[in-house]
């Protein structure tokens, strides 16, 4: 019988599944999550103004109600003299007041995907690739977002979407891209992950999931040494160059692998 030896390339795990953070990584959003948190604080009589390096600061706690408990106890604000009920009621009231003034903004503004998302999620879908979304946002955020970008039946593009209401345990807790590999069906190391920040990045590494980093204004200057790749964009990303990035990473990790 013809033993043609098997190189670990021809046993080497393919590219199967991409995880999307929504984020700053599928379409710019943290200027319109400001906005629309300091919508809230002034609809709540609160002079709170958060500015953008103040949220800048502040985009290191995931979350949007993780956020403001932290500010409430950084500032020391009145706020947090309550007790626990009544100060989860008020962080609750602020947060839903500020998701509806961001899908006010997305919904009115038109915030555009991110250049060569449309494309990529596109050719990947073609390509016969699975896509999921792992996010620490509020479900009604991507809705207003890829309802307005990539049409009312976005959730058919996507196998499997994590978020703040299915995921509680925030990037850089890897719970969401858990989560999204099982609904996947798949293995991290069949898997790219896209992110735009650093906590996502520890949140997807976490998970074992190869991660390419595209930073924005709110994240650019984080440490992004161990993602696969950072890129200022997709816009001149093929899938090609993925399937060749992800076969050279999956070769990387065997040759550690079989050097162990
Ligand atoms: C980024 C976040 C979110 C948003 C605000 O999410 O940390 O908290 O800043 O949205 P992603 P919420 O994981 O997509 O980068 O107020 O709904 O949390
Ligand atoms: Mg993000």
């Amino acid at each position: 019988m013809n033993r043609r030896s098997v190189s670990p390339r021809d046993t080497a795990p393919q590219l199967r599944g991409l995880v999307f953070d929504v984020d700053g990584t599928l379409a710019d959003t943290e200027e319109a999550h400001r906005q629309a948190f300091n919508t809230a604080f002034r609809a709540h009589g609160l002079s709170w103004d958060w500015d953008r390096d103040t949220y800048t600061r502040l985009l290191a706690v995931s979350g949007g109600k993780e956020r403001l408990r932290h500010h409430i106890a950084c500032s020391r604000d009145a706020l947090g003299d309550l007790d626990a009920a009544a100060l989860d009621a008020s962080v609750n009231a602020l947060h839903a007041a500020k998701t509806a003034a961001y899908e006010r903004l997305v919904r009115e503004g038109g915030l555009a995907l991110r250049p060569g998302v449309p494309d990529l999620i596109e050719a990947a879908g073609s390509a016969g690739l699975a896509l999921a979304i792992a996010t620490t946002t509020t479900p009604a955020n991507i809705d207003a977002l890829l309802g307005g970008t990539l049409g009312s039946g976005w959730r058919s593009l996507f196998a499997a979407v994590e978020d703040a209401s299915t995921a509680p345990l925030k990037k850089p807790h890897p719970q969401v891209y858990l989560q999204a590999l099982a609904g996947l069906g798949l293995d991290a190391i069949e898997c790219l992950a896209f992110e735009d920040s650093d906590n996502g990045l520890r949140a997807a590494q976490g998970a074992g999931i190869a991660t390419i980093i595209t930073p924005t204004a709110f994240t650019e200057g984080q440490d992004f040494s161990k993602a696969a790749r950072v890129l200022p964009d997709l816009a001149t990303l093929t899938l090609d160059e993925l399937l060749c990035w992800h076969a050279n990473a999956v070769r990387g990790s065997i040759g550690t692998h079989n050097n162990t």
